[in-house]
């Protein structure tokens, strides 16, 4: 039951804005009730994915979250929030409004018109990238499954709940574009997705970042912070794809993208916030016995979860990604703000590299170059985050700051992956990172020391100590509100 004593999920309104079909099993603004068969094929799917959610999804048991729920894709007012159980989440199928004049905007397909259907020469591409994309989604739900047991604050467990059921939301995007467009081998990833689990041994998530586990509330803040940002990035660049269901598909992504960025960015800052309150009062370096986490250990977290999304953009030069960008499959990041040819056939850059245990660069192809290209704009954007959190220690008057990591540090993919390089750029022998590393990266002792720390508040309006209230609560609600009803009395 929700709040008011209603049953089962909460009516949703529809207005002149709402293109959204809530009245299907299935809610969507595809037409999905005018295709029978994908329909059904859809239907099949949807049991499959519920059981996955009560199996893997999240752990903690609740009544009901205060969530919000796209209703219209337009650019204003798509959201709608109201405490719901969240087995009733409304997943559905929503894609930006088409633009019947796109065209391919980059490659050799370029001034053509965007593509309604799958060209068979690009279809083993697309279905890879969109299996990949897919592959993620539920990753990072797995990965999130316990985090809810140890909630710092009942309005920290809704931020984590509503980014939970949106990558939910994110696998069916992409199960969507497998059933709708690539047949009987399409349907049979779409079973993939679900049977694929994060940190299995026998069948892992494809990529690597999404089989580490994400031990706890720090490590969370981190990921949503850094690893979801690959996705605003990876997104962003298949937003340009001239397969356009799959380009509206990620716009309307991006949107939903939005809300996991804050979660990582605030959440990171809110502890740093409390850290620094703490190193203030002592005039010196704060320890877990301050019941906060000490600055270096912040440091610690951010250098893993960094490197680990750097190794998401796949190596510096790729076949695959020069490909992929001449077909039309994949763009650049604001593609069509870029003032060249779109093609690139006679472009260069500079990467860097190392050679005789140093860093230096060298020129290369642009198309061979776009994870490059595409991690460079990435990195970029990490950088403001780091500025924001150290503005909190400037602000409390003290001299740390934070870093981001040089791009060569702790790499498993690409040029960096036969090498140690320190944070500052520092290329180290095997001796020296062995003696060093724990000091860059988090330690057993260090995840350990967190772990204490993790004991949940689930007082509405109370955190727990080692990290700042936010300034303000979620879509005008005060900081205290009942966001979360657990589904036990006595827990609250
Ligand atoms: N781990 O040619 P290369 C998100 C493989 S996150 C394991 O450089 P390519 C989200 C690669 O597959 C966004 N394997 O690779 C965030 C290739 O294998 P094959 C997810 C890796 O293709 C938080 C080989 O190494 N979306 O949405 O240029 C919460 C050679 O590599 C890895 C996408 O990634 C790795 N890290 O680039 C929830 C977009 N990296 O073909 C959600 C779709 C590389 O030789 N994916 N390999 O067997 C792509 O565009 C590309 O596949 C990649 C890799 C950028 C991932
Ligand atoms: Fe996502
Ligand atoms: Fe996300």
């Amino acid at each position: 039951m929700t709040t008011d004593g209603r049953t089962g999920p909460a009516p949703v309104p529809t207005g002149p804005l709402s293109k959204i079909d809530y009245s299907e099993r299935i809610p969507n603004n595809v037409n999905l009730a005018d295709d029978r068969r994908l329909q059904r094929a859809l239907e099949g799917w949807q049991p499959k994915f519920l059981d996955w959610w009560k199996t893997l999804g999240p752990a903690l048991p609740t009544k009901d979250v205060y969530l919000r729920t796209a209703i219209a894709v337009g650019r204003d007012g798509w959201a709608h929030f109201d405490h719901v159980p969240m087995e009733d989440y409304r997943w559905g199928i929503f894609l930006a409004e088409r633009d019947p004049d796109r065209v391919v905007s980059f490659g050799k397909h370029r001034g053509e018109p965007a593509w309604q259907e799958v060209p068979g020469e690009h279809r083993a591409d697309l279905m890879r990238l969109i299996v990949i994309q897919g592959d993620t989604e539920p990753a990072s739900v797995e990965q999130q499954r316990v985090l809810g047991n140890t909630a710092p604050s009942i309005y920290d467990l809704r931020n984590l709940f509503q980014v939970n059921v949106e990558e939910g939301r994110h696998l069916w995007a992409m199960v969507y574009l497998l059933h709708a467009y690539f047949g009987r081998e399409g349907r049979e990833e779409a079973e993939q997705l679900l049977k694929r689990n994060s940190g299995d041994l026998d069948s892992p998530r494809i990529l690597g970042a999404f089989n580490e586990a994400t031990t706890d509330w720090l490590q969370f803040f981190m990921f949503t912070y850094f690893t979801d940002r690959d996705g605003k990035y990876q997104l962003g660049t298949l937003k340009e794809s001239a397969f356009d269901p799959l380009a509206r598909t990620c716009e309307f992504m991006l949107k939903e993208e939005a809300h996991h960025m804050f979660v990582g960015t605030t959440g990171v800052q809110r502890i740093v916030e409390r850290t620094a309150e703490v190193m203030k009062e002592k005039g010196g370096a704060a320890t877990f016995e301050d019941g906060v986490i000490p600055l270096d250990v912040i440091q610690k977290y951010l250098n893993f979860q960094f490197s680990v999304s750097m190794d998401l953009f796949g190596g510096e030069q790729s076949t695959n990604a020069g490909n992929y960008y001449s077909s039309g499959l994949k763009g650049r990041w604001q593609e069509t703000r870029r003032k060249d040819d779109h093609v690139l056939l006679e472009d260069t850059r500079t990467m860097r590299y190392v050679e005789d245990g140093e860093i230096r660069e060298k020129e290369v192809p642009m198309l061979s170059a776009l994870n490059l290209d595409l991690r460079d704009e990435y990195v970029a954007d990490c950088a403001n985050g780091v500025r924001r959190w150290n503005q909190a220690l400037e602000e409390a008057g003290l001299d740390e700051r934070l870093i981001l990591p040089h791009e060569g540090f702790n790499r498993r993919v690409g040029t960096y992956s036969q090498h140690h390089v320190s944070p500052e750029g520092q290329v180290l022998t095997d001796e020296e990172w062995a003696s060093v590393r724990d000091g860059y990266l988090p330690s057993d002792q260090d995840r350990a020391d967190v772990a204490t720390l993790m004991v949940p508040e689930y007082e509405y309006g109370k955190f727990a100590g080692w990290i700042a209230p936010p300034l303000t609560g979620i879509n005008d609600q005060p900081v205290e509100f009942d966001y979360v009803h657990l589904a036990e009395e006595g827990l609250v």
